[in-house]
This record gives C-alpha cells, sequence and structure tokens, in this order.
C-alpha cells in the first residue's frame, strides 16, 4: 500500500518536471521571438509601406504559428496532477494570442496577410474630399472636438466612415480563420477565448459584466439626458429630439466614446471653465515636455524616471511624410527596460490624459519584468488599462495648480464643472466599452453574420449608447471598422472594466496617502506610501488570479463599481435637478 502512494508521488513529480521543464524552455523561447516579432511590428507601425507589411505579416505568421503549435504541445498535460503554478502557466499559453490560427499553414499565413491588411486600411486610411485635400483620422478628430456646425461634422464621420467599406470582405475571412484556430485548442469559438481570460468561467464573467453596467446605468442614463437636452437646444429639435437616440457625430468625437469636447455646450453656468489644453498652450507645453509632466506624477510616488532610451526611441509626433499608426500604443520590446510610447499626439487637455494612460501600461511593464514570460501581464487585461488612468483621476485643478499650471485654486462650489467633464469623458465611454466586444462576440459564435454585421452594431450601439447613426446605413458600410481596434483586432471589454476600476484603485491610493478629501478632489501626487502600495499590485504582474490581486490591494473582496459612483455623487445630485421635468431615455 505504501509503497503504491510512493510511486504515485514519483511519477507526477516526474510529469511536474516535465511540463516544468517544458514551459521553461517555451518561455524562453517566446520571450526571444517576441522580441524579435515586436520589433518588426514597432518598424512597421513608424512606417507602413508595401515592405513592412509584408515583414509584420511573416512574422507575426511565425509567432501565432509557434505559440499555437506549443499550446498544442502542452496538452499532453491535460488531465494530469500539476502544481497550481504550472497549471496556471500552461493555462496562459494556451490563452496567448488574440487571433488563434489553424495549425494548417497555408491558413496560418492567410490568417497573417488579412490582419495586417486590415491594420493597414485603418493605419492608411484618410478622407479625400479630392485628390488634393485628404484629411487623416488626426486631422479629422482635430475639427471634430472642436466643430459645432451639423453639416461639417456629418461630412467629417461619414468620410471617414467610408474607409471602413472594403474591411468587410477581410473581416469575414479574419473571423472563419480565427474561429477554426480557437476551436482546434478546444474553444467553441474566438469570442469563447477571449472571455476565457479572467480565472473565472466565461459565463460569470458576463454576468459579472452585466451587474457592472446595471450598477453605472442609470447614472449614464442621467448623464445622457441631460447632454441630450443641452444638444437639443443647440442644434434644434428637428435635428436632436428629445425622445430619440442622439445623432452620432455630434458628440465631438467619432464614435461618440469621450464627449468631453462637448464641454462648451453643457457646461453648468456658474461653475469654472478653466481649459486644460488653454493652460497647456499658454505654458508653452509641447509634446515632450506633456511627457515629462506625465513622468514627474510617477516618480513624485516613487517609480523610477524612465530610461534615456525611452525619449530616444518613442514616437511623439505625427510625421509629415509618411504613415504610421498614430493610434496611440504603450511597448515593451524586449520585456525589460526598452519600453516606448508611439502616439501622435495632440496637445489638448484630453491628449495629457491619454500619455498619463500610455506611461501607465509602461511602468506596469516595467514593475513586472522580473515575472517569469508567461506572468509578465497585467493581473487582467483590465488592470494595464486602468493603471494610468488611475493617475489622471489625481490631476485635479489642486495638482494642476500645484505644478504651476493653474493660477488660482477653484473653490469647492465650482467642482460641478470639474465632474461633469470627468463624466463627459469616463461615464460617457462606459456603454461603448461593453458594446464593441458584444458586437464581436456575437459575429465570432455566428449570432450575426456578414448579412446583419452592420444592422447589428447599430442595435447595439442604440441600445447601450443611445445614440444613432446619423445617415442611413446599409450592409456595404461596415461601421465597426471604423473603430482601431476592430481591423487591428485588440479585444475591447478591457476599456469597460478599466473605466470601473480606475475609480476603484483612485480609493484605495487615496486612502493610502491618508487623504481627508472627497474622493473627486484627491491627489496621490508625492505621496510615496500610495506609490508603494501601488507597485506592490504591479509587480505580480499576472502571477496570481485577478480576484486575490485585486482584493490584496483594495482590502475589498467585492468587485463593484461603487467608487465611481462615490466619486461622482454630487454630480448626479445636480444631473437629477437638472433633468427634472425631461423625460430620459430612448
Ligand atoms: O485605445 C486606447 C488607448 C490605447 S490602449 C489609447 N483607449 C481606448 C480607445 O481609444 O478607444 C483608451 C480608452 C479607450
Ligand atoms: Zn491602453
Amino acid at each position: 500500500m505504501g509503497s503504491e502512494v510512493n510511486q504515485v508521488t514519483e511519477s507526477v513529480t516526474s510529469v511536474e518536471q516535465d511540463a516544468q521543464s517544458f514551459l521553461y524552455k517555451t518561455e524562453d523561447y517566446l520571450s526571444k521571438l517576441n522580441h524579435f516579432v515586436a520589433r518588426t511590428r514597432w518598424v512597421h507601425g513608424n512606417f507602413i509601406t508595401y515592405d513592412t507589411s509584408a515583414l509584420v505579416a511573416e512574422a507575426e505568421g511565425q509567432r501565432r504559428a509557434a505559440v499555437v503549435r506549443l499550446a498544442h504541445e502542452a496538452s499532453q498535460f491535460n488531465n494530469i496532477p500539476l502544481s497550481q503554478d504550472t497549471l496556471r502557466k500552461l493555462d496562459k499559453l494556451k490563452l496567448s494570442l488574440t487571433l488563434p490560427t489553424p495549425i494548417d499553414e497555408d491558413k496560418n499565413q492567410q490568417l497573417s496577410k488579412v490582419t495586417t491588411a486590415l491594420g493597414d486600411l485603418y493605419g492608411q486610411g484618410k478622407y479625400c474630399r479630392d485628390n488634393d485635400s485628404c484629411l487623416s483620422l488626426t486631422e479629422i478628430n482635430r475639427i471634430m472636438s472642436s466643430s459645432q456646425d451639423y453639416e461639417e461634422l456629418l461630412d467629417l464621420w461619414t468620410g471617414w466612415h467610408d474607409i471602413a467599406k472594403p474591411m468587410k470582405p477581410l473581416y469575414e475571412q479574419e473571423v472563419l480563420l480565427a474561429n477554426q484556430g480557437a476551436r482546434e485548442l478546444g474553444y467553441n469559438d474566438t469570442g469563447a477565448m477571449w472571455r476565457s481570460k479572467y480565472d473565472m468561467p466565461p459565463e460569470e464573467f458576463t454576468r459579472e459584466l452585466e451587474q457592472l453596467w446595471l450598477q453605472v446605468k442609470p447614472f449614464y442614463q442621467s448623464l445622457h439626458c441631460h447632454v441630450r437636452a443641452k444638444l437639443s437646444k443647440w442644434y434644434g429639435d428637428d435635428k436632436v429630439a428629445l425622445d430619440k437616440p442622439i445623432p452620432a457625430h455630434l458628440l465631438g468625437n467619432m464614435w461618440a466614446q469621450s464627449w468631453i469636447n462637448v464641454y462648451p455646450i453643457v457646461a453648468p453656468e456658474s461653475s469654472h471653465r478653466f481649459d486644460l489644453t488653454e493652460l497647456l498652450k499658454k505654458e508653452g507645453y509641447d509634446e515632450l515636455k506633456m511627457v515629462r509632466a506625465a513622468e514627474n506624477f510617477f516618480t513624485s510616488i516613487g517609480f523610477s524616471p524612465l530610461p534615456d532610451t525611452f525619449y530616444e526611441r518613442s514616437l511623439f509626433t505625427k510625421p509629415r511624410d509618411r504613415d504610421v499608426h498614430c493610434h496611440a500604443s504603450a511597448w515593451s520590446l524586449d520585456g525589460q527596460d526598452d519600453i516606448r510610447i508611439k502616439m501622435c499626439i495632440q496637445k489638448t487637455g484630453k491628449g495629457f490624459h491619454v500619455i498619463h494612460h500610455e506611461l501607465g501600461h509602461n511602468f506596469y511593464h516595467r514593475a513586472y519584468r522580473e515575472q517569469p514570460f508567461l506572468y509578465q501581464q497585467g493581473a487582467n487585461d483590465g488592470f494595464h488599462e486602468a493603471i494610468g488612468d488611475t493617475i489622471t483621476l489625481s490631476v485635479t485643478p489642486g495638482y494642476l495648480h500645484e505644478i504651476g499650471l493653474l493660477e488660482a485654486l477653484p473653490a469647492e462650489s465650482e467642482d460641478i464643472g470639474f465632474l461633469m467633464k470627468m463624466a463627459l469623458d469616463k461615464v460617457a465611454f462606459l456603454p461603448f466599452g461593453l458594446l464593441v466586444d458584444q458586437w464581436r462576440w456575437k459575429v465570432f459564435s455566428g449570432e450575426i453574420t456578414s448579412d446583419n454585421y452592420n444592422q447589428a452594431w447599430w442595435s447595439l450601439r442604440e441600445e447601450y449608447q443611445g445614440v444613432r447613426a446619423p445617415v442611413h446605413r446599409n450592409e456595404g458600410d461596415f461601421d465597426p471598422g471604423a473603430k482601431y481596434h476592430v481591423p487591428k483586432n485588440t479585444p475591447y471589454v478591457r476599456y469597460f472594466l478599466a473605466h470601473i476600476m480606475q475609480f476603484e484603485f483612485h480609493r484605495t491610493l487615496c486612502e493610502k496617502a491618508g487623504s481627508r478629501v472627497a474622493l473627486h478632489r484627491c491627489s496621490i501626487y508625492k505621496s510615496k506610501e500610495a506609490g508603494r502600495h501601488f507597485n506592490n499590485m504591479l509587480e505580480m504582474g499576472a502571477s496570481r488570479p485577478w480576484q486575490e490581486i485585486y482584493a490584496d490591494f483594495t482590502g475589498k473582496e467585492v468587485f463593484d463599481a461603487s467608487a465611481m459612483l462615490e466619486y461622482f455623487a454630487p454630480l448626479q445630485a445636480y444631473l437629477d435637478e437638472q433633468n427634472q421635468g425631461l423625460s430620459c431615455g430612448w
């Protein structure tokens, strides 16, 4: 009897050793391959040409094929008792691709070509009124952010959405190929695979999202109601009807995902009207100075300064003479200290926030670099998106005053204006953050087919955001493709999570910093204690289930949106008052 037990233990140990050695080699191999692929992607993203596209397609194809091969090899360890850590790493390996590729090499190459082509259609997209005057997305965004001319906005909106039309057949192919890859790895479809990345059964994850949405939906609806009424006054109720969804081109943003640019139309009368864009201009902040200021926030709470190579290798401004992928991104090329950002910085308040967002990614990359390769990730992808945003919540008027950007410290009575701006950015985003993947999950599962891609997109946008297409759309249009993350295959629900989580993180850090003021007035600037606590979480990477990391960090077992609601409580009271007599909803 005793010797049988020993034999079992010995054989388990030797399988454990086999699995560990497999993982050790895999991590070593993949980290080197990743470095090479990242360099190729970096060059391509900075210089989109026929050749760099071919190179990146090939490199990505190699990487996808290697990961899939290793994930299949890992299945030799299925249903064998192994240590928690080994099981976790095997799971991370299996889930590490966003677009799983079929094992068939021809299909793998086809998938690579299709994904690169889709990304390039977006990166090279321009709206040409005629051959001599083409507008890039950066230019379109700049005009849209300040125009209040209904027809001009409509022209830009339709002009940009047209770039996505040729994506449709490519997207269909991509869905078919990725789904085949997902099935070969044992998932029902690619969407099911994406939902399996959250350390809980995928159905439970879907329920968790639904609950979070229900918690914040009443507040979103109040904001929607108020903004719609103001827009209706501005544009006339023939253009913005008081009981219908808002035309999607009137919210100061191509996707109506951030409404901060319509602040001048909705600003509370009695409130302070300082404008961060103006302050940056007045104080002579160029792109570099904006990045330095954001870095300074992180170093003030105890993070080491960024390496010189960050400044030597990053891209901050849109080159005049070539196509680049302008959408902001943060990179860790080598999993060590070669961290960079690539963004066409807008010298605006919003641009200042985005820089903090990107640096949050980089400080996270660096904090978890001592983890084994497969744990060099956020606790979940929402964490990664929430780090820099948590810092933007500390970019309060008080902080701006402290760093000399804002002359006089605004009185508390003026907070409503500031909260309104924050809500137009952070609360207005929530339904968009949720619906992009609602659409994709249904596309991957086959519930939405190419016959109704566009119609299904707009019914989700109406349902969740309460916005409608400003002109008639049909299935020749492919409006989801006009949003970066669709052609670039970046899962999106991470941003929804991040928008909720950042308020929980902010509340936790404010407690650590010993703050005694309301959540929206708290800034953790210069608090080493808050910084230390933050860093302890970041260092863990994905080495433990995110729920444990979250509970350790916040001290709370429950993950909910209560901090966001607490932060905006004074604005909620103001909106309730303003909305009296209006009939809200759509
Ligand atoms: O894509 C981003 C970041 C890069 S990870 C700039 N964001 C989403 C978007 O722009 O749509 C941040 C907020 C949502
Ligand atoms: Zn991000």
